[in-house]
């Protein structure tokens, strides 16, 4: 592309929203370019939210604003759950997930993902998140993650469901087959937290999982957060338990964190009209 202002090509990258709209990067430095068996990886420095990993040209993460997207995936579970214990991450390569899991005190932590490759370029670009998986706590394995909860053998209290878009490798784990496996590992008491995608774009696909996950789930929610990058900067997760009701969340101080706290937490599961409305939720103003 031609910059006018200065005079010469630069390098942009793109992720469309809509046929006809989404975000664009400015290349600083492109760091890492390459195709996986499964998808396309690539990283770069944008000078203003830092480096950026995409996967089949979508926004994953970039240092800026990384931290509202794991932050509001794992604590609001970790911390409605009353003693969380064994987590199960499915996805989450790069590591994001997982360091938050570390801050609060739990025996083990499985992070299954299916891309090697992430896991590599994670460990080489991303060292401030794939630091987590050296942790004696965390195990981390290569696998397909609907396999891996085929033939798991022991239940977990807390599962994160770390995923792309429901296009190219992650689209399994976003189909009610999925959730219906994942019910079965689950503790008694367990949660499940998933990113679910933007309730503005993609508000159909939404309530379609609303609905099959209600036919699984006695307790089902759905709450959003902030993420700058994500299509509509606003992003759309769901809590899932075989209990009707969730507790109330713990109150217990977390170190290091630069958005969830109690009152977000409250606040995250207060939806929009025209949400609650697409979704027919039952859920607290
Ligand atoms: N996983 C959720 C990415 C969804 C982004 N969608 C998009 N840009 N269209 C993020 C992985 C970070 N650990």
């Amino acid at each position: 592309m031609k910059d006018e202002t200065l005079n010469h090509s630069v390098d942009e990258v793109r992720e469309y929203h809509s046929d006809s709209c989404g975000i664009f990067f400015r290349v600083e430095r492109s760091v890492y370019r390459g195709r996986s068996q499964f998808q396309s990886i690539e990283i770069f420095d944008n000078p203003f939210f830092g480096r950026v990993l995409m996967l089949d040209g979508l926004v994953q993460t970039t240092i800026r604003d990384e931290h509202y997207y794991h932050e509001m995936l794992v604590h609001p579970a970790m911390m409605t759950h009353p003693d969380p214990k064994r987590i199960l991450i499915i996805g989450g390569g790069d590591g994001g997930v997982l360091r938050e899991v570390l801050r609060h005190p739990i025996e083990k932590a499985v992070l299954v993902e299916i891309d090697d490759q992430v896991l590599d370029v994670s460990e080489k670009y991303f060292p401030w998140l794939a630091a987590a998986k050296k942790d004696p706590r965390a195990e981390i394995i290569v696998d397909d993650g609907n396999v891996y909860i085929e033939n798991a053998s022991c239940s977990f209290d807390v599962v994160l469901i770390d995923s792309s878009d429901p296009v190219g490798p992650s689209s399994v784990l976003h189909a009610r087959d999925f959730y219906i496996r994942l019910k079965k590992i689950l503790s008694p008491e367990g949660i499940i937290a998933a990113q679910v995608g933007s309730p503005f774009f993609h508000a159909a696909v939404l309530a379609d999982k609303k609905e099959f996950l209600a036919e699984i789930f006695p307790g089902v929610r759905f709450y959003v957060g902030p993420v700058p990058t994500y299509p509509g900067g606003t992003w759309c997760y769901a809590f899932m338990s075989v209990k009707p009701d969730f507790p109330e969340p713990r109150n217990e101080p977390l170190e290091g964190l630069k958005y969830y706290n109690p009152p977000v937490h409250q606040g995250a599961f207060a939806l929009s009209e025209a949400l609650k409305i697409r979704l027919d939720a039952d859920q607290p103003d």
